[in-house]
């Protein structure tokens, strides 16, 4: 058996440049302030760091957006900076790496600028442009695709008299992956530029949007209401993605050793589809993310407004479907419940009443850190960082698709209180600003994230819940972090590699399981996930077994759960 990769065994931290530390009192995070926290991240037990989008772009949405794949956006740095990260990261025995946004480019990217101007220019065929569909007299886009931050995914063009295909948004052209050569200054410029300069991977951006249906045909019409429908059918898993991927990973990839990919995989529900991409012998992916988990309660739908509160048991069957994802297969998973377009797991997943605040976050972590499979944490999970508060108004929401979706909401339905105040609500449990609130460092100023003006409106609570508090503090969210990645480093067969196994998985307060390892070590991890004392579960198999208490996140010696009480036992 070869030595697990460095990848498996890791724990990587993910950085939203803007919102992370800033050093020079613009308001907005960037690259040195990155390297300011390098021992921080080290001494917490992070191995890789992924850092979201810090290359030049217009921030239409926040990097996702890129006009030069080859330069930093310069409120973030240079690239002078961005090779001290990578040496500093190294120096540390760290690694890095970054995103790799390649369905799309900005609109101000140099290529479309060529590609808009004709139809007969070089670039001419390097995005998706069809003929406008005219119905009675009138111009209309190619199809009825909606884009997925709202309104047609077509945008037209005087001078071409065509329209050209945007899945995100009208500043986020789709480049036309049919194009070998369009494939090959990809590769050339997003992938390679970066891996030359000792990178050590990718996360990739919406891996299996690539491949259309190139007869680009209308979608099923399933809500009337709605002017433009959505067309995932007809651009997720396309017939080309794997070849693609094959490609990349043979043509590029294989140069440069053993490189990590994270691969972004929305909209993929089947096992079978998932293991296309992760299985080892596909040569592919090294792993995804499943999108079970951040779906939970209806996120992520179009109406956001119809978010329903999950049952325990469907996160368990998400979690189930993750970790199942090894067994029997030659691939590997990951453990993630925060990223950038999310809500704050410890207000979706668990409790951020304050009253239980920090017995929720460790709940959380013991969760997480038990799990197999590449655990990611996202910046200010290790402090227990919440959703936005429910008294901000609207114009607190700095990121487009809020903005898209209450634009939206206000047009369809005007004067409409009672609905609107329900999107609203619905924006502060799900909006992808609850994750982009600046990082609270400490409890001065602007929470310690910059000297200027925030360039988005810190969380009220930062002088309660902040770095600085909790880092030499015994009972703090974030030392159980970091004792719960050691755990998770001494028993790595059990935690990281060991097999899942849910117990009485029809309990709706209390979470359950199992994992073994293949030398045969057993820890059972019960999770109190409710307001109320919990009986503890112990399996047949483990009754009458010596169980020796790990660790747990209350003092509670007692023979039943508190509320959100999590403990870990190893058989002896
Ligand atoms: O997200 C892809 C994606 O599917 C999102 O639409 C996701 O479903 C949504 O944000 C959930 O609210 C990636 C990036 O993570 C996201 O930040 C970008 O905006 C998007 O791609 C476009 O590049």
């Amino acid at each position: 058996i070869s030595k697990p990769a460095w990848w498996k065994d890791g724990t990587c931290y993910q950085i939203w440049p803007a919102s992370y530390k800033d050093s020079n009192g613009d308001g907005l995070g960037d690259i040195p302030g990155i390297v300011s926290t390098l021992d921080y991240l080290k001494d917490l037990g992070i191995d890789i760091i992924w850092l979201s989008p810090m290359f030049d772009s217009p921030q239409a949405d926040m990097g996702y957006d890129i006009s030069n794949y080859e330069d930093v956006y310069p409120p973030y740095g240079t690239l002078a900076d961005m090779e001290v990260l990578i040496r500093e990261v190294h120096a540390r025995g760290m690694r890095l790496i970054l995103d790799l946004v390649v369905n799309h480019t900005s609109n101000e990217h140099a290529w479309f600028k060529e590609s808009k101007k004709s139809k007969d220019n070089d670039k001419a065929d390097w995005y998706i442009w069809r003929a406008p569909r005219i119905v009675d007299g009138k111009r209309q886009p190619p199809n009825n695709w909606r884009s997925i931050f709202g309104g047609s995914a077509w945008e037209y063009v005087p001078e071409r008299d065509e329209y050209y295909l945007h899945l995100f948004c009208v500043e986020q052209p789709d480049l036309n992956w049919e194009n070998q050569t369009t494939r090959l200054a990809i590769y050339d410029s997003a992938i390679e530029f970066w891996l030359k300069k000792g990178i050590d991977g990718f996360r990739v951006d919406t891996v299996n949007l690539y491949s259309k249906d190139t007869e680009y045909p209308d979608a099923e019409v399933v809500d009337a209401a709605l002017p433009y429908q959505q067309a995932t059918k007809y651009y997720v898993n396309g017939p080309r993605m794997h070849e693609w991927l094959k490609e990349i990973r043979r043509e590029v990839l294989e140069k440069y050793g053993d490189v990590m990919i994270v691969g972004e995989l929305p909209d993929t529900k089947s096992r079978d589809e998932i293991l296309r991409y992760v299985s080892a012998q596909e040569q592919e992916l090294g792993m995804v993310f499943d999108f079970d988990i951040f779906m939970l309660g209806g996120c992520g739908s179009i109406q956001k407004h119809e978010l329903y509160q999950h049952a325990l048991t469907d996160m368990k069957k998400a979690i189930m479907k993750t970790q199942g994802l090894v067994i029997g297969t030659d691939a590997w998973t990951t453990v993630v419940a925060e990223n950038h377009d999310q809500g704050r797991s410890i207000s979706r997943f668990a409790t951020d009443d304050p009253k239980y605040h920090d017995k929720a976050g460790k709940l959380l972590a013991i969760l997480l850190a038990t799990l197999t499979g590449t655990l990611f944490i996202y910046q200010g999970q290790e402090i227990g960082m919440v959703n936005v508060p429910t008294s901000w108004g609207v114009e607190e929401y700095q990121d487009v698709s809020s903005q898209n979706y209450w634009n939206e909401m206000n047009v369809m339905y005007p004067g409409n209180e009672k609905l609107l105040k329900k999107a609203l609500w619905a924006l502060q449990k799900t909006a992808r600003d609850n994750a982009r609130t600046p990082m609270q460092w400490d409890g001065s100023a602007n929470a310690g994230f910059t000297e200027g003006k925030p360039w988005m409106r810190v969380h009220d609570n930062y002088p309660e819940i902040n770095v600085a508090a909790q880092r030499h503090d015994r009972d703090s969210i974030f030392t159980f972090w970091k004792h719960m990645l050691e755990l998770r480093k001494t028993h790595s067969e059990l935690f990281i590699h060991g097999i899942f196994k849910v117990c009485e998985f029809e309990n709706l307060k209390t979470f359950t399981f199992i994992k073994e390892s293949t030398s045969g070590d057993q820890a059972l991890v019960v999770l109190n996930f409710s307001d109320e004392e919990q009986d503890i579960y112990i399996p047949a198999s483990l009754k009458d077994e010596n169980l020796e208490l790990l660790i747990g996140n209350s003092d509670n010696q007692g023979k039943r759960l508190s509320a959100w009480e999590g403990r870990v036992y190893m058989r002896k």
